[in-house]
């Protein structure tokens, strides 16, 4: 083969390989604060040092981001793309040294250069581009991905606000103000302003009536996707995948018909709105809002990523019909589901197949995982708002329910009820279209993200399609957390221990996480567990540390500590929690000073954005500041119970607090938490678990053993039961749990400031109680009574610490996406030949 450009010696002479000795970092390092960042040493604060730091780590990056791709394309084996409207990838830095294995390198290279690599790393700012666990779950799966050395892209939304920033008012009240991420500039993205694709909106589609099925789709507005590549470095591997965001822009800078009519505005107004579409992450979680705008994200991304896509298949040059043993497309949620209209539409009215063709490729190319089985979650599109936004994509969807139903129809001979159960479409005014049931029909497979979760999902929400396509077609991938982020990364310490006792590198372990089982013995070895247990001790005082730099808040280190971080949702459950607290506020003032001081010392630490419209979420934080106002004031009990809610919930923030706790509550309602995945950071991380019988719960007492967890509250099957017994035949709550019914009271009354602002909130215990906690709350305070008596017992409560990481093993999102890689996408590792 041919050099392709000039002089190959030239251009081998001229190529750089990694950097990895200390004088070569510190000479990219001031190359870059002199180049990139026309800086000079005697100007350069800690920002600056950031980035150049980062510059540096990413010409790393670059590198062998370079290799793999070029690697991949060489090869042409099948890829696998991971569609996903969140991305929650929180800091890259620290990730990137720690996966390059250069941290130790960088940490000595800033120190010689007058830094230290703590202020540099709190320099970064979160990328937040997700609401919570989804987001968060997707992030995992890219760094194993790479990690693994699998062919996997992500696609998403280069957001220009991510996730809204919290403040919290002195009311207690939250607010929300924009997340201006990219402010300082991102080094993390390249700008690949020769990829776009066009994408249109609205117009007409008129169908061509002469047998084919095909539409011309014409008029409306058009846009463009730009993309930004974002490097994800493997662990311990020079594998370098890649995260692809679309940004949109106007096609043109302004409308020329306008422009000739005199009309500016209307020129300046068009080019606006095709800006908008990526400008902003949605902050609802858990809910289904109907919005144009976000219609018209969905779209545009799953439209570009499915013409990025066909463009590299179809430089393999082989026929279409192929395209499944290319491609495997797992869709995250519901969220991309019009990839499925969409990929029709092109192989109908571009590539020219016939219907039955089309429908093959495209039932072979996707896959659907769905995360939650809460009908309010379920997205449902009012049929007039896809007419109007995408007319040809009404027409597909109503063709695909055609057939589909006649097929049912077929199967199930004179069944109204359940063809109208099935529908694509929901009767009523407005008609709506289901996603998950398009979403199910039109792929490959579907999965739950737990084994309970799982079943739910057979069982219920899609019964009919069970009955209908056979069980084969549904399964379980229960979720992981990358193990890099969520130990080594987050406690060092903790890391740099474990592979002292199993006299193991991490770069072993941290691959192979069924490894922590060699921790078991070392339970019973009294100098380990004091190790141990002095890393949770630095932990909680690092806690402390931020919460005093970062609030002005003396917080004490002598304390159990109790965490609850997560979305603010009724089902999570958080108003349980502070009611508990407050259960356990009004023991102790009843106590006298001598009971008290036998009693537990506890600090309890909430945390977590409410969507901006939820109204009784935020009312719940209202409560737990005025609560936390009141008792971190009370001299009775001040040295026994404090209470923090810590505003603006972050990747960075859990990071701190997740190495810190004693204990943390994952207490969903059961059956409506999915999986959970703090759950299972808590746990890698020697914290024990105080939960509900729900999501992967269950599979975390099935590994470290229910001895290690506290469980309690209703299963599952009870709950249904429960609610109808709440509608038709209420027992007055005093009568049910007085406990609680006192509880109420006292907020009703006033003890946490104007008891009239809680009503709402505490009605919806006191009337429906859908989400049980008058059922729940009895076990719940004797489940923390047990909590309490299991931490006086220390050296016990260290061997369940001890238990609890080393059995954490399945919980890898390497297992995980290796379930996904060989059960779902039939792709497999790709290498790349180690860099010279
Ligand atoms: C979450 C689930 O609630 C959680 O249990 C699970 O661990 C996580 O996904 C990852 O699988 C979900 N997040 C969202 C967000 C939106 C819509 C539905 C869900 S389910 C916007």
């Amino acid at each position: 083969e041919q050099w392709p450009k000039g002089d190959e010696k030239v251009w081998r002479a001229g190529t750089r390989g990694l950097d990895t000795d200390v004088p070569s970092i510190t000479k990219t390092f001031v190359n870059h604060v002199q180049t990139s960042l026309a800086r000079q040493a005697y100007n350069l604060d800690n920002l600056g040092a950031y980035q150049a730091a980062a510059l540096s780590v990413r010409d790393n990056l670059l590198v062998n981001w370079n290799e793999t791709q070029m690697n991949y394309t060489r090869k042409a084996p099948k890829r696998a793309y991971y569609l996903s409207l969140e991305f929650l990838m929180g800091r890259t830095l620290d990730n990137a040294m720690l996966n390059l294995g250069l941290k130790d390198k960088y940490v000595e290279g800033v120190k010689k250069l007058g830094f230290s690599i703590e202020d540099i790393l709190e320099q970064e700012r979160d990328a937040a581009l997700g609401n919570g666990g989804l987001g968060r779950l997707a992030a995992c799966y890219l760094d194993s991905s790479a990690s693994q050395e699998l062919p996997v892209w992500g696609y998403g939304l280069r957001y220009k606000y991510g996730i809204f920033q919290q403040l919290i008012s002195p009311e207690g009240n939250q607010l929300e103000a924009p997340d201006p991420w990219l402010d300082n500039q991102n080094p993390w993205e390249l700008p690949r302003l020769d990829v776009s694709y066009e994408v249109r909106f609205y117009g007409s589609a008129d169908r061509l009536n002469d047998g084919s099925g095909r539409s011309n789709w014409h008029g409306g507005q058009e846009v463009l996707a730009v993309a930004y590549d974002v490097m994800i470095p493997g662990y311990n591997t020079p594998t370098t995948n890649n995260l692809r965001l679309w940004e949109s822009k106007p096609k043109r800078g302004f409308d020329l018909n306008s422009f000739n009519a005199g009309d500016y505005e209307h020129a300046v107004e068009s080019s606006n709105s095709a800006a908008a579409i990526t400008s902003v992450l949605y902050p609802n979680d858990h809910t289904s809002f109907g919005k144009e705008l976000r219609l018209k994200q969905q779209y545009f991304w799953t439209a570009a990523s499915l013409q990025d896509i066909i463009r590299r298949f179809k430089n393999l040059g082989k026929p279409i019909t192929e395209f499944p043993d290319y491609a495997a497309i797992q869709l995250n949620d519901t969220h991309p589901t019009l990839a499925i209209p969409e990929l029709m539409r092109v192989l109908i009215d571009d590539e020219d197949l016939d219907w039955g063709t089309a429908w093959q490729i495209v039932t072979n190319t996707f896959f659907y995982t769905n995360h939650t089985v809460l009908p309010e979650a379920l997205e449902k599109w009012p049929v007039p708002l896809i007419e109007h936004v995408l007319p040809r994509h009404m027409q597909i969807i109503y063709d695909i329910n055609l057939f589909f139903l006649q097929a049912v129809e077929k199967k199930f001979p004179d069944d109204r009820d359940r063809l109208s159960r099935m529908s694509l479409i929901e009767e009523g005014q407005p008609k709506q279209v289901r996603m998950a049931h398009l979403a199910c029909i039109g792929s490959r497979k579907v999965n739950g993200v737990a084994e309970l979760h799982s079943d739910l999902v057979q069982t219920t929400i899609l019964k009919d399609f069970v009955e209908f396509e056979g069980v084969s077609k549904f399964g379980n991938v229960t979720n992981g957390i990358t193990p890099r982020r969520w130990l080594d990364q987050c406690n060092p310490e903790l890391s740099a221990l474990i592979s002292k006792t199993l006299k193991l590198d991490k770069n072993v372990w941290l691959k192979d996480l069924t490894k922590l089982e060699g921790l078991l013995p070392f339970a019973e070895d009294k100098k380990f567990r004091t190790e141990w247990a002095a890393i949770k001790q630095r932990n909680k005082e690092r806690l402390a540390h931020h919460v005093q730099t970062t609030l002005g808040l003396t917080v004490r280190t002598d304390a159990m500590y109790d965490v609850q971080i997560k979305r603010l949702h009724e089902y999570k459950r958080q108003t349980l929690n502070i009611l508990g607290v407050i259960h356990r506020y009004l023991t102790l003032k009843a106590m006298t000073t001598a009971e008290r001081a036998k009693t537990n010392r506890r600090v309890v630490f909430f945390a977590g954005k409410a969507a901006p419209a939820y109204y009784i979420a935020k009312l719940t934080i209202r409560l737990i500041v005025n609560v936390a106002r009141v008792i971190n004031a009370d001299p009775d009990t001040k040295d026994f119970l404090q209470l923090y809610f810590l505003p603006d919930y972050s990747v960075s923030l859990a990071e701190v607090l997740i190495p810190a706790s004693d204990i943390s509550q994952h207490i969903s309602t059961a059956g409506t938490e999915a999986s959970g995945t703090s759950n299972m950071k808590f746990c890698l991380n020697g914290g024990l678990l105080l939960g509900t019988v729900d999501g992967a719960n269950i599979e975390i007492a099935e590994e470290v053993g229910e001895s290690n967890v506290f469980f309690f509250g209703h299963l599952t099957p009870a709950v249904e039961d429960l609610r109808h017994q709440h509608l038709y035949h209420p027992v007055p709550i005093e009568e049910k749990c007085p406990a609680l019914a006192n509880v109420l009271n006292e907020v009703s009354k006033g003890l946490f400031g104007d008891g009239g602002v809680y009503e709402p909130l505490l009605n919806t215990v006191r009337h429906g109680d859908y989400y049980l906690l008058t059922d729940d709350f009895d076990s719940y305070i004797a489940a923390l009574a047990m909590v309490d008596e299991a931490y006086l017992d220390t050296e016990e409560w260290i061997k369940k610490s001890i238990r609890t990481t080393a059995k954490m093993g399945k919980f890898s999102s390497d297992r995980a996406i290796l379930e996904y890689a060989e059960s779902y996408w039939n792709i497999e590792a790709i290498p790349v030949a180690a860099a010279k």
